[in-house]
């Protein structure tokens, strides 16, 4: 019993210093399967921002798309219309999630087909010019929910190859 609760406190532990010693950071970065090159997609996250101040996200790239855009999605006339966006608040403090129907950071000219599965890496850049690196997961298609939920950590397979 009591090895298991120094395990217990040495990893709440671990957790803490992580939590502090970050300022910025992300998680659970998802995209979904797209078609191949020159087309478009979308990546979600969550953006922790634990410093005494507000930060601004104002650009992304990535190297398997020519450029990335910070998109909102809003309701106009009953229609869901995305438009780009200068700069992404979150407070100090505070968690912001990217999510399907809302923000997102827009991928366009890809330069292959994200698969499901794969995963690539995107770079954020923020107002103070801080750049975080974030891992993304491809997810399948009406995957809603961020990476958590699918694939990742299963094991089993779903039939599908990437090559
Ligand atoms: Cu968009």
């Amino acid at each position: 019993m009591r090895p298991m609760f120094s395990l217990f406190a040495a990893v709440l532990l671990l957790a803490a210093t992580q939590a502090l010693a970050g300022d910025l950071s992300t998680s659970n970065a998802w995209s979904r399967v797209t078609m191949g090159a020159g087309h478009t997609g979308a990546v979600f996250l969550e953006i922790t921002n634990q410093t005494q101040e507000p930060r601004r996200l104002i650009s992304a790239e990535t190297s398997l798309a020519e450029r990335a855009e910070v998109h909102s999605n809003e309701m106009v006339d009953g229609v869901m219309k995305m438009r780009r966006v200068e700069e992404i608040e979150i407070p100090a403090g505070a968690n912001l999630t990217l999510a399907p129907g809302g923000l997102h950071v827009m991928l366009f000219g890809l330069t292959q087909a994200l698969k499901e599965g794969e995963h690539f890496d995107i770079k954020l850049t923020f107002d103070d010019g801080a750049e975080v690196e974030a891992t993304v997961m491809v997810m399948p298609i009406g995957n809603m929910g961020g990476a958590m939920d699918g694939p990742m950590g299963n094991h089993s397979g779903s039939g599908h190859t990437t090559n």
